[in-house]
């Protein structure tokens, strides 16, 4: 029944779905006048969001693969029929372009279906019903946004690049705690995981899943030290004995090549620094952020080895924990300016992660949030992965105030920008900036940013504390 009239070469129908949707489109044709006699030639361009649909394909010049973008010239044979397109997309919105049908016929669009794919039940997660309706609204969309992504893992985004990665495992796998609870494929991700390891036990930032698993050659020293933190998590909810013994080994091991990888002052070297993602910025100085996250992932570490029962793991565990604590606060910390300076710098994501690692005094973890937050300061923050973990230090920092503000301001600027689902970038001050060099492959639906759910329902809403 769409409004569609007879479409000549040249011609173009733009379809609006009404919401973002992941799956397989077919499209149901017909023609007006002569029995056709030439193939349709169509290109079809599926877009997540509208101003997607502004971009020329053809100008793409970004260094991602432009395979990502979702386009098809497809010849059409027979009309009247149903089109299925062949993959399976991420999209809102359809502009179906007729290139030709021939002088004796118009190609009509009388009908367009998506069967959408999720392994996400709609039903098993409530609806916010806060009374606040920015909060609802929040949570909706953040909640869109990882089942869009809830596949046959937890892919980190449905357009691109369809696979699963470590950090945005993490968010998701929190996130999904608090809705769908679908932990089979929580523990199903992390034995991906683990069994796709390096032969020197190392963890890749990133495993494909088709047509068999296997990990990618990326190694991320951070996202690497996110499996023990996970897996601990993942036993906080489950309880899971199985997991706890056939995953303890490999959650381990990522500590123990992470504490192999130290300078002559006991931190992080140069080249963990190097190896860390944290952020999509160039700029950053990460040597502070890897000490940080290495001294995260250590407390997950202790409390893993007394899960397992083993004491003397555990107490050792804590010990080069607090030796790193020490030594951190002695390079990083900066006592005239009250806050971490990581390589000359200030930035936002040194600040955050010392907090989140326990690394400075709870005085000192506010003082160094307050200064976070000048924008004058250091690189900016410009991914919703970077923005979470900010969220996640002010409350740690006990600033809750703060933390409900930047998720109102950060994660409903892009409702405010037309969000569906959450975006994998997100500068308010640079709303079109893409990590690739181009808008067509960002990902508009993207894991790592699904978590306005998870903050809402954990922290504010009940008052827990990080
Ligand atoms: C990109 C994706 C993914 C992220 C990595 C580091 O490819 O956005 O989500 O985890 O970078």
């Amino acid at each position: 029944g769409l409004p569609s009239g007879p479409l000549a070469g040249g011609d173009e129908l733009v379809l609006d779905f009404g919401a973002h949707l992941v799956g397989r489109l077919s499209l149901d044709l017909r023609y007006d006048g002569s029995h056709p006699d030439a193939p349709a030639l169509l290109r079809i361009f599926l877009a997540e969001t509208a101003d997607e649909l502004r971009e020329a394909s053809e100008d793409y010049r970004g260094w991602l693969a432009r395979g990502w973008i979702q386009e098809e010239s497809v010849h059409v044979d027979e009309l009247p029929g149903m089109l299925a397109l062949p993959r399976r997309y991420a999209f809102r919105y359809v502009r179906v372009t007729v290139l030709s049908t021939s002088p004796k016929y118009s190609l009509i669009v009388s009908g367009a279906v998506c069967e959408t794919e999720t392994s996400a039940d709609p039903e098993a997660a409530a609806p916010l019903h806060s009374g606040d309706e920015e909060l609802d609204r929040l949570h909706a969309v953040s909640l869109r946004t990882l089942a869009n992504c809830m596949q046959d893992v937890f892919e980190d985004g449905p357009k691109r690049d369809q696979r699963l990665w470590l950090g945005d495992l993490r968010l998701q796998a929190l996130t999904n705690s608090v809705s769908f609870r679908r932990f089979d494929l929580v523990k199903r991700c992390l034995y991906l995981f683990a069994g796709s390891r390096f032969p020197d036990g190392r963890m890749s930032a990133c495993m494909f899943t088709k047509p068999v698993p296997a990990a990618d050659d990326t190694y991320l020293f951070d996202y690497a030290l996110m499996f023990p933190v996970i897996l601990e998590e993942y036993l906080r909810d489950t309880d899971d004995a199985e997991a706890l013994e056939d995953l303890y080994d490999a959650a381990m091991a990522q500590i123990e090549y992470a504490l192999g990888q130290l300078d002559a002052d006991g931190l992080p070297n140069a080249q963990a620094a190097k190896d860390c993602f944290i952020d999509w910025s160039d700029d950053l100085d990460k040597s502070g952020c890897a000490a940080a996250v290495l001294i995260y992932g250590l407390e997950y570490a202790r409390r893993l080895a007394l899960r397992k029962g083993d004491v003397p793991r555990a107490d050792a565990l804590a010990e080069r924990r607090e030796l790193l604590r020490r030594r951190a606060m002695e390079r990083f910390w900066e006592e005239s300016r009250q806050c971490f300076v990581s390589g000359g710098q200030i930035s936002a994501a040194t600040q955050v992660w010392m907090v989140l690692a326990d690394v400075p005094s709870p005085a000192q973890a506010r003082t160094a949030l307050k200064t976070a937050s000048r924008p004058d300061l250091g690189p900016r923050m410009t991914t919703p992965y970077m923005h979470h973990y900010y969220v996640m230090a002010l409350l740690r920092a006990g600033l809750r105030e703060e933390a409900a503000a930047h998720l109102r301001t950060y994660w409903g600027g892009m409702l405010d920008a037309g969000a569906d689902t959450f975006w994998e970038c997100w500068d308010p001050r640079d709303p079109a900036a893409s990590p690739y060099g181009g808008l067509l492959v960002n990902s508009r639906c993207h894991a790592w940013s699904c978590t306005p759910a998870y903050i809402i329902r954990r922290f504010l809403l009940s008052g827990g504390t990080v």
